[in-house]
């Protein structure tokens, strides 16, 4: 076969999995009946790829949750604490919790806006193969005439993703394990070969990042092992997300017969130690929504056949970050829509690429073929941001008109989305609704949430977001340059999606955007009520960037966007204002050597869109997942008068982390964990409260939930705010400060 993708989406083209999903969960549906769903979704997908002439077509990308989740399952890597519940609740338990027992960490996947299920491993899991699903998906291809090739995740990134259990030994990593989990593969490939399986697909993009001598070696001795195997299919390692620099020619030493290298990410340079094997040539890009050069691709692909003994047409990644069809997006403008595909039209781009290949006869190509431009670092740079007052200045403008008692008490800004918004946002779409009554609508709900946190007794107020339906698509509609779609769902986790708008062309703010309803929620009460913005790296990450410009480029020109909005709020009254940043972390790129680089432009675009507040504006920031040391400083040059980190180190314990420690400046406690439908009781929250006051000055301890409410209910929030609120009043007594 001379084409292949390394992944498909599976949210289902209508997003039937979600509302599978959901159903079953919220137990309006059975377990026989989900099945028939993931069945359904499965066969239209291996149909669909046929169809299209797709030469191989894979299996296993499938996922009632996540991929690595399953993959954990199918080596039986379970945690202990889900052995007692039975088998179809333990693999929602280990990614959603239960009442009782919480559910496994979940982080984002390398650079993407997909978040996977982290594996835990400890010295005493007992591994063992559990290959049903793999096998179930391949049976079912070939009742439907299909043979398949089954994807997993390979055993070296499978362990440097899964983290240590909290009982396991200083020092140990599950990494010490890769032997017993060599032999589960071993096995398997066992499994595969007696079912008369011809290839097996395994994921190795943790190759494309920085690894040690000992990661190295242990590729070396993954491979060695499982391509000594009589009885196994063929092996195809993909890797993705970047080019394998070092690890290649350590891949290329090994028995595996093919190998898939990212060639959108990097360049056909070192394919040559690829010789004698197959390569999947990822000219396609499944990281982006652009239709593929087909002069510069083919001339890529011409290049790594001077090298390989045999070329297959591939994407660069799966195509699971990417939504499943243009053609219905029917209200894009139609000159727009002709440079975009989906993940079908990228489909078509592959089987018609392998065609060209085909048909072009070998002759002397130019050495290397085009190299991979790298958009994030190229382009001169913009002037310097401006630079706002030192903080101590800032600090005293701020308290004398701000008024705030210590600890006070805020939120991250969204309150819970009514089903009642959404589908009034639905229906103003479909023409249903006129945008009259949508605003009476979401004033309600503004009036609500205000006279909540009045009633509640927090210090500064939000209006609550419910014109939002989400923080960067919102944007994104009020914004030149770009463009949204109706349908473009992408999983980010589980059952949840983002559509991620389309970044076509120059950024450019017409008009203020919150500025009237951050003004009505002010109106009515005497509380400071906070801004709410999106920041220019994060609005920039969720989107689909444009590729014809730097990326750094780009990103400052939204801040610019967000420096005008960031004034407006100022002249119209508005003395807090928060600019979020949850994926400064997200774009990092993986390979140490492009961090610092990135570091620095993204800080700066930060900057530049929040230095046009004046002293007395306090500027707040929220980021969620960022306890890194190298992004910890990052933060801190973001240079917020008051920070407040989302962290797996929840409970406000964030904050006794030397790097935080130094900030010098306000930071949040996140005293209360939204996802987790649990309310806390208030002696938790001052157990918290009184943690950071030891941590930090008291003087500089806000008091917050470690993110948005909008994914939990009223009642929660009610009870558990009302908690927070009580907590941080006993506390500023015991301070003397009440
Ligand atoms: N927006 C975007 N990306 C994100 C987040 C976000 N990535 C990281 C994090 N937040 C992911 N978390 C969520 C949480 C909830 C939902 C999606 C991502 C969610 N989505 C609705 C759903 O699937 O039903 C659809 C929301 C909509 O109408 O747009 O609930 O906040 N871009
Ligand atoms: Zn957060």
């Amino acid at each position: 076969p001379a084409s292949t993708v390394l992944g498909y989406p599976r949210i289902g083209p209508h997003r039937e999995l979600k509302r599978a999903l959901e159903a079953y969960w919220e137990g309006r549906s059975s377990w026989e009946e989900l099945e028939d769903a993931g069945r359904r979704l499965r066969a239209d997908t291996w149909r669909r790829l046929a169809e299209l002439g797709l030469g191989a077509v894979p299996s296993g990308t499938f996922s009632f949750y996540d991929h690595v989740l399953d993959t954990a399952v199918l080596l039986g890597a379970v945690p202990d604490r889900y052995h007692a519940i039975t088998e179809q609740h333990a693999y929602f338990a280990m990614a959603r919790g239960t009442d009782t027992t919480p559910p496994l960490r979940m982080t984002k996947w390398f650079d993407t806006n997909y978040h996977y299920i982290v594996p835990e491993i400890g010295p005493d899991v007992r591994f063992g193969l559990a290959p049903d699903k793999i096998l179930g998906e391949i049976r079912q291809a070939r009742e439907l005439g299909l043979e398949t090739r089954p994807v997993l995740v390979g055993p070296v990134t499978f362990l440097l993703l899964a983290e240590a259990a909290a009982d396991a030994p200083p020092g140990f990593a599950p990494l010490d394990r890769l032997d017993e989990v060599v032999e589960v593969y071993a096995s398997l490939l066992g499994v595969l070969a007696a079912e008369g399986v011809g290839w097996v697909q395994l994921d190795e993009p943790a190759l494309v990042a920085d690894r040690t001598e000992a990661e190295l070696a242990a590729v070396t001795s993954t491979y060695g092992r499982l391509g000594s195997l009589t009885e196994r299919p063929a092996l195809f390692v993909a890797s993705y997300f970047g080019p394998l620099g070092e690890a290649l020619p350590v891949l290329a030493a090994t028995p595996v017969e093919a190998v898939g290298v990212d060639l959108v990410r990097g360049g056909t340079r070192g394919l040559e130690t690829l010789a004698g094997k197959t390569v999947v040539a990822g000219v396609v890009s499944g990281r982006d929504v652009w239709r593929t050069d087909r002069e510069r691709a083919l001339a890529t692909l011409l290049a790594v056949r001077e090298h390989a003994d045999h070329v297959v047409v591939g994407t660069s990644c799966s195509l699971l970050h990417v939504p499943y069809d243009v053609e219905r997006e029917t209200d894009l403008d139609p000159a727009l829509r002709r440079r975009l595909a989906f993940a079908e039209q990228k489909v078509a781009e592959v089987v018609e690429l392998a065609g060209l290949l085909a048909a072009t006869p070998a002759a002397p190509t130019p050495d290397d073929g085009p190299a991979a431009a790298d958009p994030a670092t190229a382009g001169p740079g913009p002037a310097p941001a401006p630079v706002r007052s030192p903080y101590e200045v800032r600090a005293a403008a701020q308290a004398a008109h701000l008024r705030l008692p210590v600890l006070p008490v805020t939120t991250i800004g969204s309150f819970p989305q009514t089903g009642e918004l959404r589908r009034a946002r639905a229906a103003v779409a479909a023409g249903e609704l006129d945008e009259a009554a949508y605003e009476t609508l979401v004033r309600a709900e503004i009036e609500r949430v205000v006279a909540l946190q009045e009633r509640l007794g927090l210090d500064v107020l939000v209006h609550g977001e419910p014109e939002r339906n989400d923080m960067v698509q919102y944007f994104a509609e009020q914004l030149d340059g770009f463009a949204v779609t109706r349908h473009g769902w992408v999983q980010s986790y589980g059952s949840r999606c983002t559509r991620p708008p389309i970044l076509y062309g120059d950024v450019r703010r017409q008009e203020p955007i919150t500025v009237r309803w951050t003004r009505y929620a002010q109106s009515l009460t005497s509380k400071p009520v906070k801004g709410m913005l999106t920041g220019p790296v994060t609005i920039v990450a969720w989107s689909f960037a444009r590729d014809d410009l730097p990326l750094r480029d780009v990103v400052v020109q939204v801040a610019d966007a967000v420096r005008d909005e960031v004034r407006d709020l100022e002249a119209a009254g508005v003395s807090v204002i928060q600019v979020d940043e949850p994926a400064l972390r997200e774009l990092m790129p993986l390979r140490r050597r492009d961090q610092d680089a990135y570091l620095r432009w993204a800080v700066d675009a930060y900057r530049r869109a929040t230095s046009g507040a004046g002293d007395r504006t306090q500027i707040h920031t929220h980021l969620c997942y960022s306890d890194a040391d190298e992004i910890l400083a990052a933060i801190d040059a973001l240079d917020a008068d008051v920070t407040s980190i989302e962290s797996a180190r929840s409970g406000g314990r964030i904050l006794g982390e030397p790097a935080v420690r130094r900030f010098g400046r306000g930071l949040g406690a996140g005293v209360y964990d939204i996802h987790s439908p649990r309310v806390p009781a208030a002696e938790e929250v001052e157990e918290s409260l009184r943690a950071a006051t030891r941590a930090l000055p008291a003087g500089r301890v806000w008091v917050n939930p470690d993110c948005g409410l909008k994914t939990r209910t009223y009642d929660q929030v009610e009870a558990a705010l009302a908690n927070v609120v009580r907590a941080a009043r006993r506390l500023r007594e015991e301070l003397g400060a009440g």
